[in-house]
């Protein structure tokens, strides 16, 4: 053949010992990182270099293993382009070397030409079954081993290309969701303060206003009735006088958790003034809301503040219900519940009416 490179002396294979020459070794590198390398793994040192010969230019870089774990060794510290690979070698050969290479996702996208005899036909078909794209025979042509180097390699980098294109495609869409995510979160947290009054925690008036209407609408459809607690807090002005209005605000925030603590997940509890709370407690009717206030009012009485120095702390509360029989407005229903908390203070603190 016109550009045999090299042809096999004898039918049989040579096989260890190599001398140094025989090594693997990384090609002197003097050419850029773009430069694709092609792992050459073939047990016999003239096959390698007879390819080397073919494709000697400034356009590739060789790496050389005489074995299967040898050029499994260099796969994992190179970065390697494309494969040419003996099938018949000693110690791992290119079936074995091909089950461990395709298993390995990282090497997945790197193409495995075969060298192998032209008249091995149950070879190459096993080969290309264990994951080898093409294969060129033996004794090698020049020709053909360099045009299908040429587009075994053209297959390579434009796969390297598109790996990279989604890989920044999906730096993008993360680098987006993650900016997404936080306007999403400054936004949950600018309506949640909205939504909250700044020393308590709870809700404010304008919360209570958005939830209260379709509250009483459900209320009216569904024919169940909705009870307003307004509490508040007896002498508070005393305790500021006599404590101060750090000590006023703490007893505040600890009010806010008592109250709290005494109510279902659906009811809410609102800062309704200063010392004023509202709490909405939908589907509870009169009978029901009064027992609800009562624990409140008795959890005050035991609550434990060391800058209260042991003053008693009280509260009174006014109930009303919303009568899905009898509908009324919010406004009238707050009203209500007002009334009441006026009766419970003229009637002497710490009490529900
Ligand atoms: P009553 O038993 O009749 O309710 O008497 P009171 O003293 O509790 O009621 P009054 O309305 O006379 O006083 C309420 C006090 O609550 C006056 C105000 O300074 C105080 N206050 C209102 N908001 C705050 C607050 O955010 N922090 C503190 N520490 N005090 C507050
Ligand atoms: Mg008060
Ligand atoms: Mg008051």
């Amino acid at each position: 053949m016109e550009h045999q490179p090299h042809a096999r002396a004898s039918g049989t294979k040579r096989s260890a010992p190599r001398d140094s020459e025989t090594e693997h070794r990384d090609a002197i590198d003097t050419r850029n990182a773009t430069t694709p390398t092609i792992l050459l793994v073939d047990d016999e040192q003239a096959y390698r270099n007879a390819v080397k010969r073919v494709l000697a230019d400034d356009q590739h870089r060789f790496l050389e293993a005489a074995s299967g774990e040898e050029a499994l060794a260099l796969l994992e510290s190179n970065t390697v382009s494309l494969v040419l690979l003996d099938l018949v070698m000693p110690c791992m050969d290119g079936f074995a070397f091909l089950e461990i290479f395709r298993n390995n996702g990282n090497w997945r996208p790197i193409p495995v030409c075969v060298m192998t005899a032209w008249s091995d036909g149950a070879k190459r078909r096993r080969a290309i079954e264990l994951g080898a794209d093409d294969f060129i025979g033996k004794p090698v042509d020049n020709i053909e081993l360099e045009t299908r180097i040429k587009s075994l390699l053209r297959m390579s980098r434009y796969q390297s290309e598109l790996r990279d294109m989604n890989a920044q495609l999906e730096a993008k869409v993360r680098e987006r969701t993650q900016h997404l995510q936080a306007s999403l979160d400054e936004l949950k947290q600018a309506w949640e303060e909205s939504t909250r009054d700044a020393l308590t925690g709870v809700f404010n008036r304008r919360f209570m206003w958005e939830w209260l209407l379709p509250q009483l609408k459900h209320a009216k459809r569904h024919k169940v009735p909705l009870s307003c607690l307004m509490i508040d807090i007896d002498r508070f002005k005393d305790l500021n006088d006599a404590y101060g209005h750090h000590v006023g605000d703490e007893v505040l925030k600890h009010f806010s958790d008592i109250i709290a603590k005494n109510l279902r997940e659906s009811d809410i509890v609102v800062r309704y003034g200063g010392e004023e709370f509202v709490t909405l407690l939908p589907n509870c009717n009169l009978e029901n809301g009064r027992l609800a206030a009562e624990r409140i009012r008795q959890a005050v009485t035991k609550m434990q503040l060391s800058s209260l120095k042991g003053t008693p702390l009280t509260c009174s509360i006014g109930v009303a219900v919303y009568d899905p029989a009898e509908p009324t407005t919010g406004e009238e229903l707050l009203k209500q519940a007002d009334k009441a908390l006026y009766k419970a203070k003229n009637a002497g603190r710490n009490r529900v009416v």
